[in-house]
């Protein structure tokens, strides 16, 4: 095998960013558009971050820290810059964040020169991963992850504790460090989202109560929570708003995922379920309405998924799944959905506000037994065809 240039590196990086996504005119479903390629992949990653660049001491020119996967990223729209905060796990499985970002919410993402450096302030901590990023009433950019350490209580190599680290910004540049979520009532979090806006005057957080690392166990859903002081966060009652029922695609697990959104009906959350399959546990993405003033009443349950993996998405790292944390409301409306497939590269979907609420609103609600789904398409055909045959 000849050496590459590293100059041929750079010069096939910034072919690769430069690439037109075009609509993929293949998928229809009336609610969503989804694009041709993935916004952002591995190979999206600056060769400087895992080559050495001097032939010198690379005389192969070969990857010195590889990057395996960009993945779960959090969004906002920053400064007219639609912005990325991407979980890059390096080839060690270790996960750190980095800032992506574009003129154009479907294109052109371009990592900033170096990763998130955030203040190391909690030494246990081994792996970090899955920022939601929250534009707060109170001026400040939070971002709420998973912090992951070992389980000092388990001999068990893989036991590990998962909790919601927080930190925040203004400009995604310099990060604080906040003392780590206190959940009283649960033993570990995963999946956690800061809400936007004070609630009783308090801050409110989406929560995912759990009784152990990978099984919710006994936790029910996704949790609402307030806490009163952001530097001493601690959430004492957690009601479940978002409940795992038998039988639905949030049988095994489900969490928060995307900041949700303001409009005029209500909040827009989008949010992922879990069943178990013989191949293995199956993420989809769901939505769901709450209530303006109150929003831990849901107001609208869309039966079934949002959005699954499709295509090529359904093969990667963790087959056969879709995971999203973070969104977009846009100028006119619009809505851009980043999500990842199968815990390997980000893609995204484009809607509007108006038909994520007409999605909400009218869709019907899961009727939880097969006779009722029959019933309710029956329901659906006969109106149809009466308008058709008319
Ligand atoms: O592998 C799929 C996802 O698994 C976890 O999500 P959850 O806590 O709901 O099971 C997360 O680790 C997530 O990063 C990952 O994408």
């Amino acid at each position: 095998m000849q050496p590459r240039s590293f100059s041929s590196l750079m010069e096939a990086y910034e072919r690769l960013i430069a690439r037109p996504n075009p609509v993929n005119e293949h998928f229809y479903n009336g609610l969503f558009s989804r694009y041709a390629y993935p916004v952002l992949t591995r190979e999206h990653v600056p060769p400087f971050w895992m080559y050495d660049a001097n032939p010198e001491t690379n005389p192969y020119m070969m990857q010195r820290l590889g990057v395996n996967a960009t993945l779960n990223a959090g969004a906002i729209k920053l400064g007219g810059k639609y912005c990325m905060v991407v979980r890059v796990e390096g080839m060690d499985r270790k996960s750190f964040f980095a800032v992506a970002e574009s003129d154009k919410p479907t294109e052109g993402f371009r990592f900033r020169d170096y990763p998130i450096v955030l203040p190391d302030t909690c030494a246990e901590e081994t792996n970090v991963y899955d920022m939601r990023l929250t534009q707060h009433e109170d001026g400040w950019i939070y971002g709420v992850f998973c912090s992951e350490s070992k389980d000092p209580n388990n001999a068990d190599l893989s036991a590990a504790v998962a909790a919601a680290g927080i930190v925040r910004t203004k400009d995604l540049e310099t990060w604080e460090r906040l003392p780590n979520l206190v959940t009283l009532r649960s033993p570990q979090q995963r999946n956690v989202v800061l809400h936007p806006e004070f609630v009783d005057g308090q801050y409110a957080f989406y929560t995912r109560p759990m009784d152990d690392f990978i099984e919710t166990g006994s936790g029910g859903g996704i949790g609402f929570g307030l806490c009163k002081d952001i530097m001493n966060p601690v959430i004492d009652e957690e009601k479940i708003i978002s409940a795992r029922k038998y039988h639905v695609i949030t049988e095994a697990k489900n969490g928060a995922g995307a900041t949700p959104i303001k409009c005029d009906k209500g909040w827009i959350h989008i949010a992922h379920g879990v069943r178990n399959t013989a191949a293995g546990l199956r993420y989809v993405l769901y939505a769901f309405m709450t209530d303006l003033k109150d929003p831990s009443k849901v107001i609208a349950e869309p039966s079934g998924m949002l959005l699954g993996p499709m295509g090529k998405e359904r093969v990667g790292d963790v087959s056969n799944v879709t995971f999203c944390n973070g969104a977009i409301a846009d100028e006119g409306g619009r809505i851009y959905i980043y999500y990842a497939s199968s815990d390997t590269r980000m893609h995204v979907a484009e809607t509007d506000v108006n038909r994520l609420c007409d999605y909400l609103l009218n869709t019907p609600k899961d009727p939880l037994r097969s006779p009722d789904c029959v019933k309710q398409r029956c329901e659906l055909i006969e109106k149809n065809l009466k308008f058709l045959r008319k």
